[in-house]
C-alpha cells in the first residue's frame, strides 16, 4: 500500500456514534462483552449455547484437533426444534415467520405454528420417498415458501441440504448433486424472472440424467400452465402429491451437534466447486446470536434480508437465524428494479420493514437509478441498515445513510464468509461507532487478526492478510468429502491460522478496512494497492456509479491500474470525463494510483450473487482467453467489453 494511500484512507473522519435512544433500547449495551468474550472464549460460547434448547448436554464444549473443530461434543438437539417448537410452545404460534412477496405481487403468510405443520408434514413425505438421516437432497428452486418448509423439513429428519441457486445452469447443478451424492432433487416446475417464466424442471432433467444417485424428484408447481413439465414416471412426483396423506406431526430427530447440517457449494477461482460442510449445533449458535447480536432483532420487528437463500447469506440470515430468534421475516422472490426500481422501497413501506439488510453492488445501483425511486416511499419504519457481501465504499455508504435511513439508521457493514457460517466482524449497533467503509471490528468470540507474510500480527496502520487465530461455532468443519483440500485451502498459509483469503488493514483505531480478495490486490512500482481503494475513489466522483479496477502486467511498473468504470444516468463517456475522473483518483490516493487506463462500460462482469468478477477483467486487461465465466451473471457483459477494450488497442 502507497503511503499516500494509506494516509488517505486512514484520513476517513467522518465518524458516526449510535445514538443514545438506539443505545438503550440494543440488544448488546455493554462494552464489557468483549473483554470477557476474549477472557475465556469457549466459557463464553458456551454461556451463548445455553439459550438454545437441547436435548442432551454436551461433555465437552471444544475439541480442537487443529484444523479439525468438533463444538458442544456429545451435546444433541434438533436444529428446527429450535426454530419452530421453541417458539410455538412458548406462546407465538400464531406470530408471522414470513410475509411472503411473489413477483408478480401474489403474497402468503406463514405463522410460526403454520410453519412448524408445513415443516412436518413434508418432513413425513421425505421419509416416505425413502429419505433418512444421513441422506443428502439438494433444493434447486427460486424463492418459494418450499424453499424454506424443504430445508427445515430435511433438518427435522436429519437429512443434510444442498441448496443451488436456481440460476445456475445444468451443469453446475450436476456437478453438485454428484459430489453431494443426493438421493433426492426437490425442484419447482420454474420461477418467474422479471416477468417471464424461466423452468427449473428442464435444468433439473438434465442434471439428473447425468447424477445416478438420484432417485426422486419433487416438484412444486410455481407457474402452473405458464410453463411446461415434463414428469418422469417413477422417479418425479408433484409436491401435493408427496405431502398427500402425510401427519403434520414429526418428531424432531435428536441430532449430534456435530452431525451434518447442510453442504452449500462456493467457486473458487480455479478448481470444481468446494462443498463447504456446516454442522448443527455450532451453526446455530453462530446464526442466532449474531441475528440478535448485529440486527438487534426484538418481537416488534420485521426483518427483510434481501439474498437469495441460494447463497450462505440466505441460509443463515434468511432461514436459521431469523427463525432462532422468533422473528418476523419478509421474504421476497422478485428482482429490485422490477416492475420498476422502487419495488423494494414499495416492499418496505408496505411491510413496515424495520431492519433491511442489503449488498453494496444492489446500493450501487439504486444509487445509479436515481433518489426519486425512494423518496417515493415512506421509508420512516427503518431503524437499522445492514449491508454484506463485498467491501461498501465510503461513496455507498453515506448514500445508504442518507437516503435509505434518513441518517438516523445505525449502519452494520458485516463481514463473513460462506465458511466462516456466520457474521464475524460487524459493528454491534448500540455500541460501536461507524467509519463509512470500516466493517469496524470482530464480534465478541471471534480472534480476527491481520498478519503479514509471515504470520505476524502487523501494528495499527499496516495491511496484510486477514486470519481469524482461534476455532469459532459455525465454522465449516471440512470440504465435502475432501478433508485434504479443507487443509490446502484455509489452513496451509500459515500453521494454525484459519486463512480467509482476504486482504485487510487496520487504522489507528483497530478499526477493520477490508480490501477483497488478496488475488486483487496490485503491485505497481513496488507498492501493493488493493483494487478496492481504488475503486472508491472512482465512486467517489459524482458521475460514477460503480467500478472495477485490475492490474496488468506492465514492463516497468510491475502493474499497471486499469478501471472499468459505469457512469450514472444521463452522463456522456466523453474523454475528457475520462481524464476528469483519473485525475480525481490521483487527487484523493495520491498520483501512484491513478489509473493508467480507464474504460466506460455499460455494465460490469458480476457473479450471480453480486460480486464483481475482477478475474475476467483482468483477463480482458492482459489480451488473455478468459478463463471460466459459468457462474457470470450476464455473461455477454464480457464479450462487450472486450469489444471495446480490442478496439482500443488495435
Ligand atoms: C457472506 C458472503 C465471501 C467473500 C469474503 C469477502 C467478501 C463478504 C464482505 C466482504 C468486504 C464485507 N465479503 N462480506 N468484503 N466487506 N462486508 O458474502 O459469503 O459468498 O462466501 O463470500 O465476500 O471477500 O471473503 P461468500
Amino acid at each position: 500500500m502507497s503511503q499516500e494511500a494509506i494516509e488517505t484512507l486512514l484520513a476517513e473522519d467522518r465518524t458516526f456514534p449510535p445514538s443514545e435512544a438506539f443505545t438503550a433500547q440494543a440488544n448488546l449495551n455493554d462494552e464489557g462483552i468483549y473483554e470477557r468474550a476474549a477472557a475465556d472464549p469457549v466459557a463464553f460460547w458456551e454461556e451463548q449455547a445455553k439459550t438454545f434448547e437441547w436435548m442432551e448436554p454436551w461433555s465437552q464444549v471444544l475439541d480442537w484437533q487443529p484444523p479439525f473443530a468438533k463444538w458442544f461434543v456429545g451435546g444433541k438437539l434438533n436444529l428446527t426444534f429450535n426454530c419452530l417448537d421453541r417458539h410455538v410452545n412458548a406462546g407465538l404460534g400464531d406470530k408471522v415467520a414470513f410475509h411472503w412477496e411473489g413477483e408478480p405481487g401474489d403474497t402468503k403468510t406463514l405463522t410460526y405454528s403454520s410453519l412448524l405443520k408445513d415443516v412436518s408434514t413434508f418432513a413425513n413425505g421425505l421419509k416416505k420417498l425413502g429419505v433418512g438421516k444421513g441422506d443428502r437432497v439438494t433444493l434447486y428452486m427460486g424463492m418459494v415458501p418450499e424453499l424454506v418448509v424443504s430445508m427445515l423439513a430435511c433438518a427435522r429428519i436429519g437429512a443434510a441440504h444442498s441448496i443451488v441457486f436456481g440460476g445456475f445452469s445444468p451443469d453446475s447443478l450436476k456437478e453438485r448433486i454428484k459430489d453431494s451424492e443426493s438421493k433426492v432433487v426437490v425442484t419447482c416446475d420454474g420461477s418467474w424472472r422479471r416477468g417471464s417464466p424461466v423452468s427449473l424442471k428442464k435444468n433439473t432433467d438434465a442434471a439428473v440424467a447425468e447424477a445416478p444417485t438420484v432417485e426422486k424428484v419433487i416438484v412444486v408447481p410455481r407457474l402452473g400452465d405458464k410453463i411446461e413439465t415434463p414428469m418422469v414416471e417413477g422417479r418425479d412426483h408433484w409436491w401435493d402429491d408427496v405431502i398427500e396423506g402425510c401427519s403434520d406431526e414429526c418428531a424432531p430427530e435428536p441430532m449430534d451437534a456435530e452431525d451434518l447440517l447442510f453442504i452449500l457449494y462456493t467457486s473458487g477461482t480455479t478448481g470444481k466447486p468446494k462443498g463447504i460442510a456446516h454442522t448443527t449445533g455450532g451453526y446455530m449458535v453462530g446464526a442466532g446470536m449474531t441475528t440478535k447480536w448485529v440486527f438487534d432483532i426484538k418481537p416488534d420487528d420485521v426483518y427483510w434480508c434481501t439474498a437469495d437463500i441460494g447463497w450462505v447469506t440466505g441460509h443463515s440470515y434468511i432461514t436459521y437465524g431469523p427463525l432462532l430468534n422468533a422473528a418476523t421475516s419478509v421474504m421476497f422472490e422478485g428482482a429490485p428494479n422490477y416492475p420498476d426500481e422502487a419495488r423494494f422501497w414499495q416492499i418496505v413501506e408496505k411491510y413496515k420493514v424495520t431492519v433491511f439488510y442489503t449488498a453494496p453492488t444492489a446500493i450501487r445501483a439504486f444509487m445509479r437509478w436515481g433518489d426519486e425511486h425512494p423518496k417515493k416511499h415512506d421509508l420512516s419504519s427503518l431503524r437499522l441498515l445492514g449491508s454484506v457481501g463485498e467491501p461498501i465504499n465510503p461513496e455507498a455508504w453515506m448514500w445508504y445513510h442518507e437516503v435509505i435511513g434518513g441518517e438516523r439508521c445505525p449502519i452494520v457493514d458485516t463481514w463473513w464468509q460462506t465458511e466462516t457460517g456466520s457474521i464475524m466482524i460487524a459493528p454491534l449497533p448500540g455500541l460501536t461507532t461507524t467509519k463509512p467503509g470500516s466493517a469496524t471490528r470482530a464480534l465478541p468470540g471471534i480472534a480476527v487478526d491481520v498478519v503479514d507474510e509471515n504470520g505476524e500480527s502487523v501494528p495499527k496502520g499496516g495491511g496484510g492478510f486477514l486470519v481469524l487465530r482461534k476455532p469459532w461455532p459455525s465454522m465449516l468443519r471440512t470440504v465435502f468429502g475432501d478433508d485434504q483440500r479443507y487443509r490446502d485451502v484455509y489452513w496451509s498459509k500459515f500453521d494454525n491460522l484459519y486463512f480467509a483469503g482476504d486482504g485487510a488493514k487496520r487504522d489507528e483505531d483497530g478499526y477493520l478496512w477490508l480490501l477483497g480478495r488478496v488475488d486483487d490486490i496490485m503491485l505497481v512500482s513496488g507498492h501493493n494497492i488493493s483494487t478496492m481503494e481504488v475503486e472508491s475513489a472512482c465512486v467517489d466522483h459524482d458521475d460514477v456509479a460503480e467500478a472495477a479496477v485490475v492490474g496488468r502486467t506492465h514492463e516497468i511498473k510491475g502493474q499497471a491500474i486499469a478501471a472499468f468504470v459505469t457512469l450514472k444516468k444521463g452522463v456522456d463517456g466523453s474523454d475528457d470525463k475520462n481524464t476528469e475522473i483519473r485525475k480525481h483518483v490521483s487527487a484523493k490516493l495520491g498520483p501512484i494510483c491513478r489509473p493508467d487506463e480507464l474504460y466506460f462500460a455499460p455494465e460490469l462482469p458480476k457473479t450471480r450473487s453480486g460480486k464483481i468478477m475482477r478475474r475476467l477483467l483482468r483477463d480482458i486487461a492482459e489480451g488473455r482467453e478468459l478463463g471460466d465465466t459459468t457462474t457470470l451473471a450476464d455473461p455477454t457483459v464480457v464479450d462487450s467489453l472486450r469489444q471495446q477494450y480490442e478496439a482500443k488497442h488495435a
